[in-house]
């Protein structure tokens, strides 16, 4: 078979397999990385680093100066969604995000004429990357699915169960749905620009897509997706997505089949034997180290990651954690596994 491209991520995303699976490493800029602190130290604030090009770009760029990884992401955050739509998001440094939650009134308040204005220091920062990076490098853009945005911006901050939103969803249903439209709405816009901007490949993080019976994640995570996917698909023809619909489950397949997404980042919980009996051997897969193993490293680390590249030998792979890597992951640890699913 001929290459569909030169860049092996995005063949891969696009149902190529390769010899050795590429790899890109979830959340790979940010606090684990001394020069990431560095930066972030000499910015006003976590925002103010979204939306400067020249800083998002030297951030985005810094973990693929340390390992031979084969796609860069975005420095970006799911949360410029709602600050761009005009709702107050604060990020304390050693806390997580901080957002005045909305009532009803509040969704009637926000702003989806202003935000994709708002997000053009994004677009700069991607036609910049773009220029930058060698030809094989994948450029991964992304934004939050918007059930997983909408714990947040109901919740005011991330929450184990995310007890507010689903709540709010059953008590306020057509208010819940009015947010989830215009989160729905405003994502293929802001994805749309993303690939104009430059982006191979955008990834939908839906990070909550836990807890949820079965009418509440049709309803908050697969409909709300294959919107996404079949909207951006009349803007950007084949559009390549990969999903991640963290916590899905049994309802996996479902998923895929229902958003006709490329690729499924499998979250480090999932089994590989259920997967490959559950998903069709030619769709793309993505992951799914427990982040918490490449903390610990030695063969806690290495004998599961072998686990995985052997596990998805038969289909196509990309090798990623089942979740973001945490800050006090040590370097040599992640040097260690980009070695070892290059082939050493
Ligand atoms: O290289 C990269 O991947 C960095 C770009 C990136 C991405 C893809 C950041 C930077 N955030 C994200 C996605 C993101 N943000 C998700 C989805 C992925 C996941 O589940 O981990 C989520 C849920 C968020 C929300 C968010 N933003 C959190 C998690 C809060 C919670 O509920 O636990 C946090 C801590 C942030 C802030 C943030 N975003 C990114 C960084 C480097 C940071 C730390 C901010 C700092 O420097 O203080």
């Amino acid at each position: 078979m001929a290459p569909v491209t030169h860049k092996p991520l995005l063949a891969t995303v696009l149902g190529q397999r390769q010899e050795r699976p590429p790899i890109w490493i979830m959340r790979q800029a940010g606090r684990y990385l001394p020069e990431y602190r560095q930066t972030r130290a000499q910015t006003g604030g976590f925002l103010e680093l979204c939306y400067t090009p020249e800083l998002a770009v030297e951030v985005t760029l810094q973990p693929l100066r340390r390992f031979d990884l084969d796609a860069a992401i975005l420095f970006s955050d799911i949360l410029v969604i709602p600050d761009a739509l005009g709702q107050s998001v604060r990020f304390a440094t050693g806390e997580g995000p901080l957002l005045d939650p909305l009532d009803e009134k509040g969704i009637d308040g926000l702003d989806r004429d202003r935000a994709i204005a708002h997000l053009a220091p994004v677009f700069e920062t991607l036609r910049r990357l773009r220029a930058a990076l060698p030809p094989e490098k994948t450029l991964i853009g992304f934004c939050g699915a918007p059930w997983t945005v909408a714990t947040y911006m109901l919740g005011g901050r991330g929450s184990p169960d995310q007890w507010a939103a689903r709540r709010f969803a059953l008590e306020h249903p057509q208010a819940f749905d009015r947010l989830i439209d215009i989160l729905v709405d405003t994502s293929i816009d802001y994805l749309a620009a993303q690939f104009e901007a430059g982006a191979d490949v955008v990834q939908l993080f839906e990070s909550w897509a836990l807890n949820l019976d079965d009418a509440s994640f049709f309803r908050q995570v697969m409909d709300p997706n294959r919107r996404i996917v079949e909207g951006l698909r009349q803007r950007v023809p084949d559009a390549p997505v990969i999903g991640f619909p963290r916590g899905a489950a049994g309802n996996l397949r479902r998923f895929s089949e229902a958003t006709g997404v490329n690729a499924l980042g499998i979250d480090f919980a999932t089994p590989i034997d259920f997967v490959n009996a559950h998903l069709p051997p030619e769709l793309a897969v993505q992951g799914n180290l427990d982040p918490l193993r490449l903390v610990v490293g030695g063969e806690a680390m290495e004998r599961q990651a072998r686990a995985i590249i052997e596990g998805f030998a038969n289909r196509p792979h990309i090798f990623n954690l089942g979740h973001g890597i945490v800050p006090e992951t040590p370097i040599a640890h992640v040097e260690r596994l980009v070695e070892l699913v290059k082939g050493g």
